[in-house]
């Protein structure tokens, strides 16, 4: 039998903050941009559960939390003392599987199959590395177990926070029909409306329809929903331990044209992506360019070097071409960022914390 875990750290970001800041313990706060007494830009990345209780979330507009809590702990992102924590963790984590694949800066999947022979097994493992990753480096997380990524990856969604979560391969239907379909892992909030649009509320709806018609509808996709919708993820745990990518993101204080400006902000990502990429000892070939524009619109563009590198002047040089490729003259620019990966083709869900 395959079994197989998803660490995900509880409210990660301001945990970490808890962690060197203590006295902000059980008072809600986020980390996030500077709300500047509510006309700040940008967004909250995360707030802790006291903050969450007053609605406050990850995405959403910083103004927006400001306006609602004002009184909260409003902490700027430091990505390198999360990038640390997160280390540590994923160091420790890595202790515990036959195979190892990181996820997100705060997520990762483990193989224990051979370790844990069964459920038991596995569920007093789980326990001892949560206790193991509190006590050495006094951060909470959550953890699924199951036989698949897939069900892992719901039943941790469920045990947050702090907690462990087993769903046997008998429990995993009956455990994920009664979630929303919004819920199902690949699922996400354009898609969710797409689906309660054909009636597909739950994700037991998507598990009783005839995978014909999804298939008709959504094509690969709509075989993938189904299989997801039924428990069924056949997908190995990835061995992966290497960075994937390297990024920055900036909004503009008011939405821009000006090339000075945003190439400009673009040189200064660059140098500061070329720095971390240095310190990892990580070589890119593709450098991407993301736009943002004044109506929301977002626009990726890439481009593949014929070589790895590790010139930091490069990322500049080419995101700069990208930009002047691509950008539409005279358009307004809420935000740029700029990143660097060594995959030619980058698979996988995009978060901000990949890209921030
Ligand atoms: P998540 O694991 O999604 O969120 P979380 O750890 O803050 O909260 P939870 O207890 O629900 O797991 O993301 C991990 C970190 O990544 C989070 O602390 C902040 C960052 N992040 C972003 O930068 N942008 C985002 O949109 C999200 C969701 C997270
Ligand atoms: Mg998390």
């Amino acid at each position: 039998m395959r079994l197989i875990a998803l660490i995900d750290m509880d409210y990660f970001f301001v945990a970490c903050e808890e962690l060197r800041h203590p006295e902000i313990k059980s008072r809600p706060a986020v980390v996030g941009s500077d709300p500047k007494q509510g006309e700040g830009r940008g967004v909250v990345m995360t707030a802790n559960y006291a903050a969450r209780k007053f609605g406050l979330r990850s995405g959403m507009p910083i103004y927006l939390a400001y306006r609602i809590k004002k009184d909260a702990i409003y902490l700027p992102v430091d990505f390198d003392y999360y990038e640390e924590m997160s280390k540590k963790v994923m160091a420790l984590v890595k202790t515990y599987a036959d195979k190892f694949e990181q996820v997100s800066i705060d997520e990762a999947f483990i193989d224990i199959s051979s370790r844990a022979k069964d459920y038991d097994a596995a569920l007093e493992q789980m326990r001892k590395l949560k206790q193991e990753v509190k006590d050495k480096i006094g951060l909470p997380c959550s953890i699924g177990i199951s036989t698949n990524k897939l069900v892992a990856k719901m039943a941790s969604d469920d045990a947050k926070p702090d907690g462990i979560k087993l769903v046997k391969e008998d429990e995993a239907k009956e455990f994920l029909s009664k979630k929303p379909v919004g819920d199902l892992y690949g699922v996400g909030r354009k898609m969710r409306k797409v689906l309660e649009d054909f009636g597909y509320k739950s994700v037991g709806d998507l598990a009783k329809a005839n995978p014909v018609v999804l298939v008709e509808r959504f094509k690969s996709y709509g075989a993938e929903l189904y299989n997801y919708a039924n428990g069924r993820d056949e997908s190995e745990v990835q061995e992966n331990w290497e960075v994937k990518s390297i990024g920055r993101e900036r909004t503009f204080e008011r939405d821009t044209s000006d090339r000075y400006e945003i190439t400009k902000a673009i040189r200064e990502m660059s140098k500061e992506v070329g720095e971390e990429m240095k310190r990892q000892g990580f070589a890119f070939k593709v450098v991407t360019i993301k736009l943002r524009y004044s109506n929301f619109e977002e626009n990726l563009k890439s481009r593949s070097l014929t070589h790895r590198s590790v010139d930091p002047e490069e990322i500049a040089q080419v995101a700069t071409q990208l930009f002047d490729k691509y950008a539409e003259t005279g358009e307004e620019l809420r935000k740029v960022g700029v990143r660097v990966s060594n995959f030619a083709k980058y698979k996988g869900q995009k978060r901000m914390a990949e890209y921030a």
